[in-house]
């Protein structure tokens, strides 16, 4: 079993599908390992997004990330990382495959209603930040 961070971000929450978004992965035979529904402070996006600050989008991902409630994930499975990435769908929802959740809830590359660690290490970094009682 291996365990991945997932977060239904602000865009996903505001529309009214945490609840679609969470049978999907409960269907899909994740187990939640950890769920909490809250508002990332702007400290906490800046480490999240931290590989990210080079980009020019930084100051974007940090506002829209913190814009409103999201809700953070631990979610165990077999190879959890690489099948929670394939239920997302790709990064920008015009190019996400038919039934990826990006594909049916995302609406721009930006709100792209979820957000998976992308490796092993990742997910131990982000997994602590957000579920330090997880461990
Ligand atoms: P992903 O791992 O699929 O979430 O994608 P990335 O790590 O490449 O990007 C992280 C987040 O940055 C994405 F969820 C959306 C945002 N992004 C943009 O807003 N514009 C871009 O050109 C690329 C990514």
């Amino acid at each position: 079993m291996q365990k991945t961070f997932a977060l239904i971000k602000p865009d996903a929450v505001a529309a009214g599908n945490t609840g679609a978004i969470i049978s999907r992965i409960e269907k899909e035979g994740f187990t939640i390992a950890g769920m909490r529904k809250m508002k990332i402070t702007r400290a906490q996006a800046e480490a999240f997004y931290g590989v990210h600050k080079a980009r020019p989008f930084f100051g974007e991902l940090v506002s829209f990330i913190t814009s409103g409630p999201v809700v953070a994930l631990a979610l165990e499975k077999a190879d959890a990382i690489s099948a929670w990435r394939d239920l997302m769908g790709a990064t920008n929802p015009a190019q996400a495959a038919e039934g990826t959740l990006r594909k049916e809830f995302g609406t721009s590359i930006g709100t792209n209603a979820t957000h998976g660690s992308d490796a092993a290490e990742t997910a131990q970094f982000e997994l602590a930040l957000f579920f330090p009682e997880i461990g």
